[in-house]
């Protein structure tokens, strides 16, 4: 005879099973879907599962995709600033293969695959919601650079560096002089091959969350990879809900307003690039308020993760889903991020720029609640998805390595501008110098040991904010960083 409780949990069991048959995509082949979670300048200090984060932080459902997976504390971007970030991540290579100015703009070749075409071609239904940015060729349909032209059936966001958190409708698109004035947007947002508007008091990150969980939520014969692009941190910080201001307690600051807007920095009266230009520094907004500010933007992009993930459990997907969360770059100097221990941050190759969090989970293949203390990289994403995709990747000039298995010899090299750093074991030789983009960088900004182009040798095990500069003591390990990363020049330079 069953007891009450036994009947209580076979009727569990049976529900669950028949809502999870009727309402799952189907899946024959075992390839999990994939949710690549791309967040914008999140400072290392500044994500909770990592032991040392900033105590004033809370991401709790930051914290959930950590403990049902794994998190990487010395996970590296290709790059200190988002677009060409971007552009490594996508590919599995390091931009500066083609981009040989390492630059902001790398573009994206029509000969070098993305994540998104490599599933594609393996049979998954594909989206991207959110940013898409590879530095060059904004705001236009028909370029290699717009998603739906790099393996993705279905997009909406901007293509751009940046986007107005409130102002999407097409009233405001009109009366702005400068709707793409900047490498920041305003206005409707692209959607295929047009454009969707919504009212200006709805929240970006909210809709991009909304959209995402439509798309979860659609029928689908395939396996998805659903790519969420939240520009979330990125500035312009201080946009942000009123409840989430009132819980950090700072007075929110007016929405740009054409006719009202003043001249900024030479920038023309009215203009939305001198709106931008004001309130993505320091000045405007002081020190305090601007971690403030941030910490709300935080708080709020940390709880529409948490309605992605409510939206897989209820769609019964959670357990046949792998999900990547990554931020593109280290926090910026310039939105009240913290990277600490780390020095400097976004826009130069020191620690607090290329350093970031990331975390994977993949219920029954990815070990849960495990801290990956090895180093990796973002170039590493495009093999970890293949792999779980069962495709075989047979292009030699792919940077990455899969995620689950690090590897503490390889070298991993960077160029950025003028500047570049090697890493190998625990050693990192760097010549770069200091750079917080405009303005001046806020208190938070650990100011890093040098600010010219010196060659400067670091042991990361035992000194991650590079304090102690052994370039003198130890030269021919200098030497030998040296000597990898110019090989690594020599073999890879042009080839891609
Ligand atoms: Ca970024």
């Amino acid at each position: 005879m069953m007891n009450q409780f036994t009947k209580l949990l076979l009727v569990i069991i049976l529900s669950a099973n028949f809502f999870g048959c009727s309402q799952k995509t189907s899946n024959q082949n075992e390839k999990p879907n994939v949710l690549l979670i791309i967040v914008d300048d999140q400072g290392y200090a500044d994500f909770e599962p990592f032991e040392n984060h900033s105590p004033e932080i809370s991401t709790p459902n930051m914290n959930r995709l950590a403990e049902a997976g794994t998190v990487f504390t010395e996970a590296y971007t290709t790059a200190p600033v988002c677009s060409p970030s971007r552009a490594g991540l996508m590919t599995g290579k390091n931009q500066f293969r083609w981009d040989e100015k390492a630059s902001w703009g790398p573009g994206l070749p029509d000969n070098v695959k993305t994540i998104a075409e490599y599933l594609k071609e393996a049979g998954y239904t594909t989206a991207r919601i959110g940013k898409a940015d590879f530095g060059t060729n904004y705001h236009k349909f028909d370029v290699r650079e717009y998603p739906l032209n790099h393996g993705y059936d279905y997009f909406l966001g901007f293509s751009a560096h940046a986007h107005d958190y409130w102002l999407t409708s097409e009233e405001i698109a009109d009366r702005t002089p400068d709707p793409n004035g900047t490498s920041a947007h305003l206005g409707p947002l692209m959607e295929n091959k047009g454009y969707k508007s919504y009212p200006d008091d709805e929240y970006l990150t909210d809709i991009f969350t909304n959209e995402a969980i439509k798309y979860l939520k659609s029928e689908k014969d395939a396996p998805f990879f659903l790519t969420l692009a939240y520009n979330s941190v990125h500035h312009i910080i201080h946009e942000v809900p009123q409840k989430y201001l009132d819980k950090y307690q700072v007075e929110p600051i007016h929405n740009y307003e054409p006719d009202s807007m003043e001249t900024f920095n030479n920038q023309k009266p009215g203009s939305y690039s001198a709106y931008y230009e004001k309130y993505t520094r320091l000045g405007a907004i002081q020190d305090e308020d601007m971690r403030k500010f941030y910490l709300a933007n935080l708080d709020c992009l940390d709880d529409n993760i948490g309605r992605v993930l409510d939206a897989l459990n209820e769609q019964g997907l959670d357990q046949e889903t792998m999900i990547i969360f990554v931020s593109d770059n280290g926090g910026s100097p310039l939105t009240g991020a913290k990277n600490a221990p780390l020095s400097a941050g976004k826009y130069s190759l020191w620690e607090g720029g290329i350093r970031v969090p990331m975390a994977i989970s993949w219920p029954g293949k990815v070990k849960a609640g495990k801290v990956e203390t090895n180093y990796v990289s973002t170039t590493d994403i495009l093999p970890t998805i293949s792999n779980a995709a069962g495709i075989e990747l047979t292009d030699e000039t792919i940077d990455g390595i899969d995620l689950l298995h690090p590897n503490q010899d390889r070298v991993l090299v960077w160029r950025w501008g003028n500047t570049w750093a090697v890493r190998k074991g625990n050693w990192k030789l760097t010549n770069t110098n200091e750079q917080w983009g405009k303005g001046r960088p806020s208190d938070f900004y650990i100011k890093p040991i040098s600010d010219d182009l010196s060659l400067k040798l670091f042991n990361l095990s035992d000194d991650p904010g590079e304090r102690d500069n052994l370039a003198l003591t130890m030269p021919e390990k200098v030497k030998e960083l040296e000597n990898a990363y110019n090989n690594w020049l020599e073999e890879n330079s042009r080839k891609y």
